[in-house]
């Protein structure tokens, strides 16, 4: 029997043939629709929020890091350029001066690629003229579609000022970007003796404004639970009591180091080794309340897959930061198969411009393809195929079904 769902065919015929098993797994992955449940994208309604085109592109901080360790310029001297001057001093150094084979490098070259841009082009002329010429609104209805991305979560800072006045105004929001309450401030700066109602009656009256997916921190990689701390009394007082009472996940990514380098800014954070049984035992205490983990160390992330498999409460998701890079998102995906079978998360963007998630879902699409290509044949090297229709069911588990469950 052959039916055709989302623009492919499934059909219910054993794949027994490897290469007619890596077509079909191909096909359906690279054509499977994605909820990208984590970005710092924003919709037009955002204003200076949402961005996009080829000087944001390669002002991306990832670049801006890279930059810096090839050009010979003076981190104050770069900061002091305009984000046009910043953009070509990338281009010349990372793509012409060098060959742009790092991950953030490759992916502006994939989004040149995806519109027929010129990726060898000696300067931005070419460039900037496409993209200044996009309406915003045909513009992103196009990228999500070549990325096939259905909907994105953003990251809503409720103490972000120039983001509270934009919700104030009662934006209209375009459906495809879901909200997320994120707690960075809340939680990591200290609110010293701060008062818990009134924390919490500024934590509901946020989830009312934003009607959020989930909420959501980053965390040190030294975060311990429990702790004598401000964030753990917070936690316990405040956030997780709200999560229970809206019946929100709370999704915790862990690891980061803030700001190790001062003078490189957004692109100064800097990744540790976390401990994974602190999640453990928020897990265990808090088991009526589902968490979204994601950890910012490639030790951590099979310590996650294990903690997983304790917990039904815990949803692994993502490559995050300095993981999403072909070599270990391939390793992160296989090793999820292994422990968890099709019960996780394989990937998020972490898009900061627009046209990111073209080249974050191009790639991803590419190493979950081969991870889950080598799963099926090695489950039909011990005695069992699997037909197309039970592929397009496992896709469309990860890339949509395990997240959109997971938050109701
Ligand atoms: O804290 C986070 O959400 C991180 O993703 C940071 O925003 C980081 O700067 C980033 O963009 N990583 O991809
Ligand atoms: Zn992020």
């Amino acid at each position: 029997m052959v039916t055709s769902t989302e623009n492919h065919i499934t059909s219910t015929e054993l794949l027994r043939d490897a290469e007619e098993l890596r077509a079909q797994v191909q096909l359906i992955v690279n054509s499977t629709y994605v909820t990208d449940v984590h970005t710092h994208i924003f919709p037009p309604a955002f204003q200076h929020l949402c961005l996009s085109g080829i000087d944001e592109l390669l002002t991306y901080h990832y670049l801006v890091a890279e930059t810096s360790r090839s050009a010979n310029i003076a981190y104050e001297r770069f900061w002091r350029m305009s984000k046009t001057e910043q953009a070509d001093l990338v281009w010349q150094t990372l793509f012409v001066e060098n060959s742009p084979v790092s991950e953030a490098a490759r992916g502006v070259i994939s989004v040149l690629d995806a519109f027929g841009l010129d990726t060898r082009a000696p300067d931005l002329t070419e460039a900037r003229a496409f993209f200044n010429s996009r309406t915003l609104r045909e513009h992103i209805d196009q990228v999500f579609d070549l990325a096939l991305v259905s909907d994105v979560v953003m990251t809503n800072d409720p103490l972000d000022k120039a983001e509270v006045q934009i919700w104030k105004d009662d934006i209209d929001l375009d459906r495809r970007f879901r909200s997320s309450l994120r707690l960075d401030s809340l939680l990591n700066d200290g609110q010293r003796g701060a008062d818990v109602l009134s924390l919490r009656r500024f934590l509901d009256e946020w989830i009312q404004r934003m009607d959020p997916v989930y909420l959501a921190v980053s965390l040190p990689a030294e975060f311990q639970f429990p702790s004598d701390d401000t964030r753990d009394r917070l936690l316990r007082e405040v956030v997780l009591p709200a999560a229970k009472d809206h019946g929100l996940p709370l999704t915790l990514m862990i690891g980061v180091r803030r700001q190790v380098n001062l003078k490189l800014r957004d692109a100064g954070d800097g990744m540790g080794r976390a401990d994974v049984s602190a999640l453990e035992r928020l897990c265990a205490e808090f088991h009526d309340v589902k968490f979204l983990a994601t950890f910012l160390s490639r030790e951590n992330q099979h310590e996650l897959c294990v903690a997983a498999r304790k917990f039904k409460n815990l949803m692994p998701f993502g490559c995050w930061w300095f993981l999403n890079n072909p070599s270990i998102v391939s390793e992160i995906t296989r090793e999820r198969f292994e422990l968890l079978g099709p019960s996780f998360i394989p990937q998020h963007s972490d898009a900061r411009v627009l046209e990111q998630l073209i080249y974050k879902w191009r790639h991803a699409r590419k190493e979950i393809a081969d991870a889950l290509y080598d799963s099926y044949a090695r489950l039909l090297d011990s005695g069992r195929a699997v037909t197309s229709e039970e592929i397009s069911r496992d896709v469309r588990r990860m890339f949509s079904g395990n997240f959109n469950d997971w938050v109701g």
